[in-house]
């Protein structure tokens, strides 16, 4: 049934069946998460970065009504202009394949078509997570749920401090979702290497990760693996500085009464202003980053 509603792209398709690594990219960053034309920029920068280092890139969208595992250039350029785009995660998905709608995907709603259509690795920028204040209202990203239950690996720049990074962190083990972080003892919180969050579980070598999915799947336990890949050095931003005016941003979600699914996008894009640009450029080098990392971890992971 869920073949009707989904069309891989040639090239990945053949990717797939001859065991080559394929590396799942998100389209909510491009719908939502970044201005245009950056995102569109951005998009295609991510596809060749994949390409370059030995993987075969497959953005996923759903574009009316069918998930795309893969995008033709005008569809990638439909998503990046487009307004009419739902943001999609679990919930949403029976509403936007069954009327035919257009949808970016978040993580949760990447993860859940990559996954279907075979792919194991997923690069993006940031997961969602717990929010801050959810003791007054219980906003949790649908992406813990949806790595606690399906077999994507997701390479990502950490956490980032719109969101409360521990509680985040200890939901994610009351879930037993494996949370690593590539070569740094310490969580990264997205714009910044550092979080004041010490972290033991340091991965030093890609090939180890392989390891641990493959262990993982075969002893049959769903779910996914995060892989926190810290921001590189030349591109981060002031921890602290960040986290002054994240809170500035918060206090004017809350004046304007901003809640649910508008939420992680109006926090974005208020940073972006408050930082002048340096936070998008900062975007745009992590995810860069975390394209590269994951291709090294899909090569690793197809000799296994
Ligand atoms: N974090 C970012 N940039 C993003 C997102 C998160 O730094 O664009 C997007 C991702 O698609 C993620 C989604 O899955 O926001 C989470 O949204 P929510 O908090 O509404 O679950
Ligand atoms: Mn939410």
């Amino acid at each position: 049934m869920i073949k009707d509603k989904m069309k891989i792209h040639p090239e990945v398709a053949r990717a797939l069946k001859e065991g080559r690594p394929v590396v799942a990219l998100e389209s909510t960053i491009i719908s939502h998460g970044m201005p245009y034309p950056e995102n569109i920029e951005t998009a295609r920068a991510l596809e060749h970065i994949i390409r370059e280092n030995g993987g075969i890139p497959a953005t996923i969208a759903i574009i009316e009504g069918v998930a795309k595992i893969g995008l033709t250039p005008e569809e990638m350029a439909f998503m990046a202009v487009s307004k009419d785009i739902l943001k999609v995660s679990r919930r949403d998905l029976p509403e936007v394949l069954g009327l035919g709608k257009n949808g970016a995907t978040t993580v949760a709603g990447t993860m859940i078509l990559a996954d279907l259509a075979g792919i194991r690795v997923f690069a993006t920028g940031g997961i969602g997570g717990v929010h801050r204040g959810y003791d007054k209202v219980l906003d949790i990203s649908q992406d813990l749920e949806e790595l606690s239950r399906t077999n994507v690996a997701v390479v990502c720049a950490g956490v980032k401090s719109i969101l409360d990074i521990r509680s985040t962190l200890e939901y994610l083990e009351t879930k037993s979702v494996p949370v690593y972080v590539y070569q740094s003892r310490e969580f990264p919180a997205f714009y910044s290497r550092k979080s004041g969050i010490p972290w033991d579980f340091e991965v030093a070598d890609l090939a180890d990760l392989a390891t641990i999915l493959k262990t993982k799947w075969d002893l049959g336990f769903d779910g996914g693996v995060v892989l926190a890949n810290p921001i590189p050095a030349a591109s981060e931003l002031d921890f602290e500085m960040m986290n002054d005016l994240i809170i500035e941003a918060l206090k004017k979600a809350g004046d304007l009464g901003i809640e649910g699914k508008a939420m992680t996008p109006f926090l974005l894009d208020e940073v972006k202003s408050l930082t002048r640009g340096d936070s998008l450029k900062a975007n745009i080098a992590l995810v860069a980053n975390n394209a590269l990392v994951a291709t090294q971890l899909a090569v690793a992971l197809a000799k296994k």
